[in-house]
């Protein structure tokens, strides 16, 4: 295979950047371009930091090189890294001169794609990498880091394995029907298939919260003109960011904002305030409200503490009947005249208990007690391929009732190529290509 280069560090300038080769030329190549004093060839130990120089066209760059031999290497083959001075034009000369000394320029992915070549990482190590990568609250490093674990490669190997087991005695009682009995074959598959069954349901179902986990839990501020849901939002996410005045039907538009409390990330979605409305640019910001209700998660439904219940705010309150609510009774710096069972009690001007409303936003959301010994499936090409798995089960379960071992085997077969698509022992071209495309270049 080409020996292959690429930038492994962000482009821009930083204290160091790592210019990183990987194939068998990897070692002559680096060679012939860098030199440390009674450093050659054969005496180099692997993994261990060199101070030399590397030759540019019209320079000499002071810089570090390991190498690592194969296959003790991420990628399985022989690498080179040089640890030069961070600067994007640097990095890219150093670069250059690799490809004009005989390395090719990496594809996305490609170092990791070897690595998964050569057996060092499965698919799935490969895509919580990736996860990893993009990561942006702790609950998602911690999930994702489960995945890398290979936690839930093994449950799905395990089931993998158990069908596989299945498999070859139903096939031997297909070829051999004087070795093995048919009848306790099929049953045994089904035996298998069922408790598959039951074990992929679980961990489909560990994908409510997963997503959560992923792209957090989205909340929508509603409320009638004027309550303060902007001015709660700006509260929540620490910042000025939605518009505040004294003028009803300020909020126009849908604003969605970020933030990351207890390691779990809350998207606080500010609507437009809901009444009847003649205004046509308000009134679509109403209706773009009611969706948002459909949508998030959790409702916050803003009330004026100090004033009483009135006709829209009761029609507001049916609205989010189906909805998981939370009351917030805002502007308690006022005379507080509203009185409501369970109800927050907030002053957006004056910052008060807002964290009060995260907390039990989490609590609603079951994420505030996650239980970081389970594997939470975060990932939605893993979800999809488990609930295409229960499918095949389910034909396959079919078909065992009523069919002949050749069609049982072929159903049962396609369960465990299914679930292959996770633990990377069916997978085909395309899937591999699909997932190591969405990696940087020179990962
Ligand atoms: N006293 C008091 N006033 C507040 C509080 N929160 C918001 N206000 C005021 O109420 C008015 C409306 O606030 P906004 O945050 O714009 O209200 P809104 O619900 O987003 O209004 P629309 O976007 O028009 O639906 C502003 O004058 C705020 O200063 C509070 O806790 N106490
Ligand atoms: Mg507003």
């Amino acid at each position: 295979m080409k020996t292959i280069a690429q930038i492994s560090t962000p482009l821009g300038s930083g204290g160091i950047a790592i210019v990183r080769m990987s194939g068998d030329k990897a070692k002559d190549i680096a060679f012939s371009l860098f030199y440390a004093k009674n450093l050659n060839q054969e005496n180099i130990e692997p993994r261990k930091l060199y101070l030399g120089k590397f030759q540019l066209d019209q320079a000499t760059e002071r810089c570090m090189m390991v190498y690592f031999k194969a296959p003790y290497s991420f990628t399985g083959e022989d690498v080179v890294e040089f640890q030069i001075h961070g600067g994007e034009f640097l990095a890219t000369k150093v670069l250059e001169t690799l490809l004009n000394n005989g390395c090719s320029l990496a594809e996305n992915g490609e170092f990791s794609k070897r690595a998964f070549i050569n057996g060092k990482m499965t698919l799935n190590d490969a895509e919580a990498m990736i996860d990893m990568i993009n990561a942006t609250s702790d609950a998602e490093i911690k999930a994702t880091s489960l995945l890398l674990s290979g936690k839930f490669t093994n449950e799905i190997k395990q089931i993998q394995d158990q069908i596989k087991d299945c498999l070859i005695n139903l096939e031997v009682s297909i070829d051999y029907p004087e070795h093995d009995d048919e009848y306790i074959s099929i049953k045994n598959i089904k035996e298998i298939l069922q408790s598959a069954k039951e074990k992929i349901s679980n961990l489909v179902k560990t994908n409510t919260t997963g997503e959560k986990i992923r792209f957090g839990i989205n909340v929508a501020i509603i409320g009638k003109p004027n309550v303060g849901k902007s001015s709660l939002l700006n509260c929540l996410i620490g910042e000025d960011r939605a518009i505040v005045t004294d003028v009803k039907g300020t909020t126009r538009d849908v604003l969605k904002e970020t933030v990351v409390y207890k390691g779990i990330k809350i998207n606080f979605i500010d609507t437009a305030g809901i009444r009847e409305s003649e205004d046509v640019v308000e009134k679509i910001g109403i209706e773009r409200s009611k969706k948002c209700i459909e949508q998030s998660d959790i409702v916050l439904c803003v009330l004026d503490a100090s004033d009483n219940l009135d006709e829209e705010d009761k029609k507001l309150i049916s609205l989010t009947k189906d909805k998981k609510v939370i009351y917030v009774l805002n502007k308690t710096d006022k005379k507080i005249v509203l009185n409501m069972d369970n109800a927050i009690l907030v002053s957006a001007s004056e910052n008060k208990n807002i964290d009060a409303i995260k907390e039990k936003i989490i609590e609603l959301a079951k994420v505030n007690k996650l239980d970081f010994s389970q594997v939470y499936i975060t990932n939605q090409r893993h979800i999809e391929i488990l609930k295409q798995a229960l499918k095949d089960i389910d034909v396959a379960l079919d078909v065992a009732q009523t069919q002949t071992a050749d069609i049982v085997d072929l159903e049962t077969k396609k369960v465990w190529s299914t679930l292959g698509k996770i633990t990377g022992e069916s997978e085909t071209e395309s899937i591999i290509d699909g997932i190591f495309s969405k990696f940087c270049l020179g990962k």
